[in-house]
Order: structure tokens, then C-alpha cells, then sequence
């Protein structure tokens, strides 16, 4: 095999710029490196890099290859991952491939134009941003897609990440270039193409069904080809090729091995489906057609994969060999549904894990990075882990983004972060013309393909929002059915079509948000059914209060904007910009209203702070308040709502946005607040219609038995009232701790607070999931913070001498959001924005701290305001 990735050349269709580019990688990339264009982050310098996107490049580079060892191979195939997006491949002058989708792995036979010695190869992108526009004058009428400032034109007419034309968080970067693998291949005459496998239980119903027969099917589907050979044809009239499927349990012992010989297939003609029981070694073999057999083996009773926090996560190989060479999967045993049922409310979304309800808990991923060069597996990980720290379970996989790599599936496969994927359309309308919907098939099958057999992947949805989209253009406002019928064919048609043909065990789900299968609902606004978008606080601007009028099934999508730290503002913005609305500092806000929700919000909950700093500090307050007021009490409303997925997880430049995580990958207040509003055990209080309500929310599989204790505290942290109560909650469940007019409680509003703590039962065991001092500890104001008279308190915080502890501790008067700051950009504290009660004192760790470490602000509500 001939590794491709590395040094390539880069040219312009002017041949102006002729420079060095690294594959993996991208034009703007290397543009940047050489210095040709000024980094597109800084200040307004999207605005100075356009042109790279409205021209062609070219990369090339010479590979040697010996003459015999050309001759060796019976065949070798040229690869690409991921080539985004336009381009032509010649080889050695030879038009060899046409690349249109970026979501449609290149694989190409190419061993008539290899040569002894030195071989030119060559990928000539169009400008994508062209090659859009030239597709639009193609279409009959137009297919209008969302418009935001910056935009590249078109972006809905190509198979390439929507968000690469811009978003609402996003900068318009029409990047080109070579992804993830790049090889040369040697091969024998046959060639396997993909393998895959979905393992699933036994048919048998669970009624029938024994403990002791809890039998698993692994039907290994492998696809290969041969030059030549066309679907029908006999492919093997002189037998079968030899090849060896074997499967390895999470330590790498071999359980089963299966040979599929010539003779297995003896009685059975490519094309009649014949199944041969080999009960010898447990499997049974179909061949299905030509270039495709399904090798079933069985397994008994292995161990299940289970959703982070609720069980272990082991995975198992299975290894395909034959002559050609062989391939490995990773995948696992547990069964998924998404329970979509009709009740008194409408219907029910949630996902049954190996028959255990799931609440869903996590986020929307967007693409880890502008510059696709820089979407490194590092980044992967340290996205995915924080993510998983933070309790979630579930990750959406946005479909403006992009079918992620598979280190992205592996690591949360090893995670136990379940994944919601769309398929990569969103906000638009799309075309159904038969080229389009051509594209789209193929994609849908090679990725299914690629990705079925994560055990991860718990459902598949057919786009982001493209039913609202009906409704947003003036086209199809005037013209409903013509873009209805464009919907139905491409997403019934054609992505769930081949979705359904490929995986009968999950399901398709429509579109997010959907009320279910035909049901056009407008679910942003519809909590009754199936998934929803619910933005009437941050795109309608109503009060965080609003989060408490809907009861979502299932909440996919909702977010609240923040500022990402000074410190990443800095970054992108000169001294004298820093302020909310100075021009570098507004271009990098990238929705319309962005800025004037923030402040309105500011105006509405607190004292309008003077400093800067203060405002990007109480900016991410009132995000983590507004995420952990819906989910605390979404998650109180269990079972009727049952998931809550916040919008968004990472940012893909420095960029005022919805994310928890900035670019550098810092955790906003937000994340830090995840950890208690997502811990599994998790008491919460909320004021809802003028009655205070305590709740013991419990996702773990225990029964739980303690003592809540509830206290009215003044703003000097002195008790005003006090009332402690045994609770038992039993597993997956909530219990009412108390409800109570606020009116009837024995202090005035403006008074004091509300503090609810999870006291240890006397007899009770530490128990092991509660990680976080402060998911046992919540609280509620009963009075804006506006009008409450806060009091100063005094925090001093001491960084131990290895840096990797800080002890803060307070008196004279409650702390609110208490935010610390580190004068080192890597180091991590273990938690943020707390509160802390006079005469506390927390020590906090500190991750990838240093000796010297200082604490360089502690930022508390009442230390915003004079
Ligand atoms: C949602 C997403 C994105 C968008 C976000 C914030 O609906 O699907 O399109 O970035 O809202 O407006």
C-alpha cells in the first residue's frame, strides 16, 4: 500500500500561487501556511479571503513506483476518503475520476495508467462556489436554501458540508481538499469493497425468550467487486474464493472463526439466495449476488454495550481475510428502539437501550473545524471526552455539518455516547432532479455502510429542519406542492429508501424536529410528538420562563447565545475592540439579533455590568441558567419528556455563539454547569406559576433513599426557614420533593433564596455516580437577581505550589456563580461558577496546571455591579 497523505503541491488555475500543501488537508490551509492569505479569524479577514473559493486549484504529486511491483498486483485501486469536492483525478495525463459529493469515498481502478518510475497524480477542483452556481442555471426553478450575511451562494446544490457556505455561528470558508486516508492499493483481482454488520438479538419475542437463550445473530455483510463483472453475472463459475470471517471479543480472543469455501456454496448459485446452515461452526452463509455474501455467525449470551452511566461499553472485532488481503470492524451487542407510541399527549420519543429508557442527555455537534486540516483526531477525543464528562450520553450529529471520520464513531462507540445522525441536509430546500437524487443515493449507501456498524449509532434522521424550510421562502409559500413533492422524493425516496434497505434495526426518522413518519406538525412550537426544536427563548426572545410552558417528548434542539472568554475574544479582536459591538468583535457574532437578545436578557435578569469582562462573564450565566432551567425541568417531567439535546456543543472558529465549548476548546460556564443539571442523581428547585417545586431526579438503575433538606437562607446566608424530608426515588425516576405556594413561604421574595441539599441517609452508601459536590446541592432565587439586594462577598482562592489545586474559600455572603479565572490558557478547572455559602471552602483541581499557576480574576453576580 502507497500512503498519498503528506507533502502535495498546491496551484491556482492562474498559476499566480504555486506552494506547498499537507494531505490531509485543505486550500486555505496551505494558503495560510504560506503566507498568501492573512488568517481568516482575525479581525474581518473573512472578508479579504473570498476570492480562494471562486477559483480552481490543483494539487499534484509524483509517486515511484517499481515496475515489477506494478506487475505483482492483479490490480491497484486509487483511494480518497473524502474529496471535497469538484474535481477531476488524472493520472499520468489520464482523466482517471470524476469527483462530485464529498460524502462518496473516491475508489477508482487505475493500474492500465500506472508507470515504472515516477507517476503524476493530479485532483483539479473546480470553485466550488462556481461549480454551485453553475447547477443552479440547471434547475427547472429555483431551490432556495437559508441566507446569512456572508454567504456562498448555492451551497444546497452541492454534496459538500452545508456550513462550509456559512451559518449562523459559522464563517463562509469555501474550503477545497483531501481528507482523512489517501492511498495506493494493491490488490487481487477481487476486491473487497465495504463490510458491515448490524448484530442483533434473537427473532424470538421477548415472552419466549430464556435468559439463559439470549442468542445474537452477526450477519457480516462483505461486498466486493471485479473488474468487469457486471450485477447478474456469474462471478465465480470455477468456485468460490476462499475467505476466513472470524470474531474477537473486547480482549481480542478469537470466539468464532468461519471458512467460506467453494463448497459451501456448491449447492447455491450467486444469485438465488441459497442459505447453507453450517451449524458446525455456528454460522450460516448466504450468497446474495454477485459481489455480495452475508455470512451469519451466532453468538451466545455476549456481554451488551450500554449508553454511558448505564453499563460498560465492550466491543468486539470481526476480521474478514481473504487472498486480497482483509478488513476489521468494530461493533457490539445491544438492541435500540425509539419508542414512538400514542399516548394522552401524542407520542412519545425516547430510546430503550437493551429494554432500558434512556434519558437522552447532550448536545448538537457541528464540525470541529473550519480548516478541515485542523479536524485532528486529538480534537476528536478531547471533544468527545468532555462531552461524556459532562454525564451526556446522547450526541447529534447535525446534518449541516458532516458524516464525521471514524475515529469520531470509535471514540464514541468506547464512550458510550449514543449518536443521533442526520443525514448532511439542513435549512434549505433541496432539488429532487435524477442527478441530485443519484448523488444522494450513492452517499446514503457507502455511509450507511460505513458507519451501520457502530453500536453508537441509535438512530437515522433524514435531515435538519427541512420541513420548517417548507415554510420559510417565499418560492415555496407560493409554490407548497412542488417543494413538498421535491421533499418526499428525496427524503422518503431516496435517503430513507436506501437507509431502510440497508438497516431494518433502527429507524428512519423524517427530519428534526418531526412529530413522526407523515406527520408535518410544525414542531417548533408542537410539544406533543416526536422530536422538537423549541427557540421561542433565544429566536423569539421570550423569558427563560418560557422553557417551562412546553413539556418536549424530546428536545433536540434549543440554545442560548454566550461570549466566549476574553481570552478567545482577544484572540480574534485588537485591544481597542473590546466591546460587545465594536467591529471585530461583531463580525465574529454571526446572528443578526445576536447581540440585542444578549443585552435584553442582561436588562431583564441583572444589573447591567460596566466592564467587559463582566459582560462576557454574566453572558455565560445566563446561558448556563437558561440550558439548566430547561433541563432541570424537562428532566422533572419524566416520563412525558424524556431527552434533552442543547445546541451546541463546540464552536468551529472563535465566535460568539450557542456552544458550551469555545474553539480552543475551554469550557464556557455552560459545560460546568452540564455536570450537575445532567448528573444522574440530581436535586433540583425551580419556581414555575408561583409555586416552588423540589424534585430528586434519578437516572441511575439504583433505588435511592435520602433526606432532601430545603432552607431559606438571606442574602447574608443566614437561615430564614429549613424543612428536611426522606425521600425515596425509585431507578429511572423522579420524585416530588416538595411543592409549595412561594406566597406561604415564611420569608418575602426579595428576601432570600432557596438552597436544596441531598443529605446522606444515615444508614445510606456514598453513592459512587455522584461525582460533583454540586449536582447534590441546587438552587433558586425567588426574585430576579436585579432585585435582589446581593450582598459583596469575599472570596480568597490559593493555588497549590504543583497547580494542579485551587482552595477557594467564602465568607460574608453568598456567592453566586462564582467564576475563577487561570492565567494559563491549557489548564482546566474541575469546576466553574458556583455557588458558595459563607464559611465554605471548596478545593477544586485543576487539569494541565503548572507550578506558578495564578488566579488571575474571581468573578461573582454581585461583583458586576457597583
Ligand atoms: C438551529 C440549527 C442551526 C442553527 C441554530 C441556531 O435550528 O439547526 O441551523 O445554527 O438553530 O440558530
Amino acid at each position: 500500500m502507497i500512503d498519498l497523505t503528506g507533502e502535495w503541491q498546491l496551484i491556482d488555475e492562474t498559476n499566480t500561487y504555486d506552494v506547498a500543501v499537507q494531505i490531509p488537508g485543505d486550500v486555505h490551509s496551505a494558503l495560510l501556511e504560506a503566507g498568501i492569505i492573512p488568517d481568516p479569524f482575525q479581525g474581518r479577514n473573512e472578508l479579504e479571503i473570498q476570492w480562494v473559493g471562486r477559483r480552481g486549484w490543483t494539487m499534484r504529486r509524483w509517486v515511484m513506483l517499481d515496475g515489477d511491483v506494478i506487475q505483482e498486483a492483479e490490480r491497484w485501486i486509487l483511494e480518497f476518503d473524502v474529496v471535497d469536492t469538484v474535481a477531476e483525478i488524472f493520472l499520468n495525463g489520464h482523466l482517471v475520476a470524476r469527483n462530485i459529493s464529498m460524502f462518496v469515498p473516491l475508489r477508482v481502478d487505475v493500474k492500465d495508467f500506472l508507470l515504472p518510475g515516477d507517476n503524476h497524480l493530479e485532483v483539479r477542483f473546480d470553485s466550488p462556489e462556481i461549480a454551485a452556481g453553475e447547477r443552479a442555471a440547471l434547475l427547472p426553478y429555483p431551490v432556495p436554501h437559508q441566507v446569512y450575511p456572508h454567504q456562498s451562494m448555492h451551497r444546497n446544490l452541492l454534496r459538500k458540508t452545508q456550513c462550509h457556505g456559512s451559518w449562523d455561528w459559522g464563517i463562509a470558508m469555501m474550503v477545497s481538499g483531501i481528507y482523512d486516508g489517501a492511498r495506493l492499493r494493491p490488490t487481487t483481482e477481487d476486491d473487497i469493497r465495504h463490510v458491515w454488520t448490524v448484530p442483533r438479538r434473537s427473532t424470538r419475542s421477548p415472552a419466549e425468550r430464556t435468559e439463559a437463550d439470549d442468542v445474537w445473530q452477526v450477519p457480516v455483510h462483505i461486498e466486493w467487486d471485479r473488474p468487469g463483472l457486471e450485477p447478474g453475472d456469474c462471478a465465480y463459475p470455477d468456485g468460490f474464493p476462499e475467505m476466513t470471517v472470524r470474531l474477537l471479543d473486547p480482549v481480542g480472543n478469537e470466539l468464532l472463526q468461519h471458512h467460506v469455501t467453494s463448497q459451501d456454496v456448491a449447492s447455491g448459485s450467486e444469485s438465488s439466495a441459497t442459505v447453507i446452515q453450517d451449524t458446525q461452526h455456528n454460522a450460516a452463509v448466504r450468497v446474495e449476488r454477485s459481489g455480495e455474501v452475508t455470512v451469519t455467525l451466532s453468538v451466545e449470551r455476549p456481554h451488551l454495550w450500554w449508553p454511558a452511566g448505564y453499563g460498560a461499553q465492550p466491543i468486539y472485532t470481526v476480521e474478514v481475510s481473504w487472498g486480497g488481503g482483509s478488513r476489521s470492524l468494530r461493533t457490539a451487542f445491544r438492541t435500540v428502539e425509539v419508542v414512538n407510541a400514542r399516548d394522552e399527549t401524542g407520542a412519545s420519543m425516547f430510546f430503550r437501550v437493551n429494554g432500558r429508557d434512556v434519558w437522552a442527555k447532550g448536545a448538537n455537534w457541528i464540525p470541529v473545524d473550519a480548516f478541515p486540516a485542523r479536524q485532528t483526531d486529538d480534537r476528536y477525543r478531547a471533544l468527545l471526552e468532555d462531552a461524556q464528562r459532562a454525564y451526556m450520553n446522547m450526541i447529534r450529529v447535525w446534518g449541516g455539518g458532516q458524516y464525521e471520520p471514524d475515529v469520531f464513531y470509535d471514540i464514541c462507540d468506547e464512550l458510550g455516547l449514543l449518536v443521533w445522525q442526520d443525514f448532511m441536509f439542513s435549512c434549505s430546500l433541496y432539488p429532487s432532479e435524477p442527478w441530485f437524487m443519484e448523488e444522494v443515493a450513492q452517499e446514503v449507501r457507502s455511509q450507511v455502510k460505513r458507519l451501520t456498524s457502530h453500536p453508537s449509532i441509535a438512530l437515522w434522521c433524514g435531515n435538519n429542519e427541512n420541513i420548517g424550510a417548507l415554510g420559510w421562502f417565499e418560492e415555496s409559500l407560493t409554490n407548497p406542492g412542488r417543494y413538498l413533492i421535491d421533499f418526499d422524493r428525496l427524503n422518503n425516496g431516496v435517503v430513507g429508501r436506501e437507509v431502510r434497505a440497508l438497516d431494518d434495526t433502527r429507524v428512519f426518522w423524517p427530519s428534526s424536529p418531526a412529530a413522526g413518519e407523515g406527520d408535518f406538525s410544525d414542531n417548533w412550537h408542537d410539544d406533543s410528538s416526536g422530536d422538537m426544536h423549541y427557540w421561542n427563548v433565544w429566536h423569539e426572545g421570550k423569558p427563560f420562563s418560557a422553557y417551562y410552558e412546553v413539556t418536549p417528548r424530546f428536545c433536540s434542539e434549543f440554545g442560548f447565545q454566550s461570549f466566549p472568554s476574553v481570552p478567545t475574544v482577544r484572540s480574534f479582536a485588537g485591544e481597542e475592540h473590546m466591546n460587545p459591538t465594536a467591529p471585530d468583535v461583531e463580525h465574529h457574532q454571526r446572528h443578526g439579533r445576536g447581540n440585542t437578545v444578549i443585552l435584553e436578557t442582561m436588562s431583564r435578569y441583572f444589573r447591567i455590568p460596566f466592564s467587559f469582562e463582566d459582560f462576557v462573564y454574566l453572558s455565560q450565566v445566563q446561558q448556563a441558567m437558561a440550558i439548566s432551567m430547561a433541563v432541570t425541568y424537562w428532566r422533572s417531567r419524566r416520563p412525558v419528556s424524556m431527552g434533552a439535546l442543547y445546541w451546541q456543543l463546540n464552536d468551529l472558529w472563535p465566535v460568539v455563539s450557542w456552544s458550551s465549548i469555545e474553539y480552543d476548546g475551554r469550557w464556557k460556564l455552560l459545560h460546568h454547569e452540564a455536570k450537575r443539571f445532567f448528573a444522574p442523581l440530581r436535586v433540583a428547585v425551580f419556581t414555575k406559576d408561583g409555586m416552588l417545586e423540589v424534585h430528586l431526579l434519578n437516572d441511575t438503575a439504583d433505588r435511592i433513599s435520602e433526606t432532601v433538606t430545603i432552607r431559606g437562607l438571606n442574602w447574608s446566608g443566614a437561615s430564614l426557614w429549613q424543612d428536611s424530608r426522606p425521600v425515596v426515588v425509585e431507578p429511572d425516576a423522579v420524585t416530588e420533593v416538595l411543592r409549595v405556594a412561594i406566597a406561604e413561604l415564611p420569608f418575602d421574595r426579595t428576601a432570600g433564596f432557596v438552597v436544596a441539599t441531598v443529605e446522606r441517609d444515615a444508614a445510606g452508601e456514598d453513592v459512587a455516580h455522584r461525582e460533583t459536590a454540586e449536582a447534590a446541592r441546587d438552587f433558586a432565587l425567588l426574585c430576579e437577581y436585579k432585585q435582589a439586594v446581593l450582598r459583596r462577598p469575599e472570596i480568597t482562592a490559593h493555588v497549590d505550589a504543583s497547580g494542579t489545586r485551587v482552595t477557594v474559600h467564602c465568607s460574608g455572603a453568598p456567592a453566586f456563580w462564582t467564576a475563577i479565572e487561570l492565567d494559563q490558557a491549557a489548564a482546566r478547572l474541575g469546576d466553574n461558577g458556583v455557588l458558595l455559602l459563607p464559611g465554605e471552602e471548596r478545593a477544586i483541581p485543576i487539569e494541565n496546571g503548572r507550578p506558578g499557576l495564578a488566579v488571575t480574576a474571581i468573578r461573582t453576580i454581585r461583583d458586576t455591579y457597583q
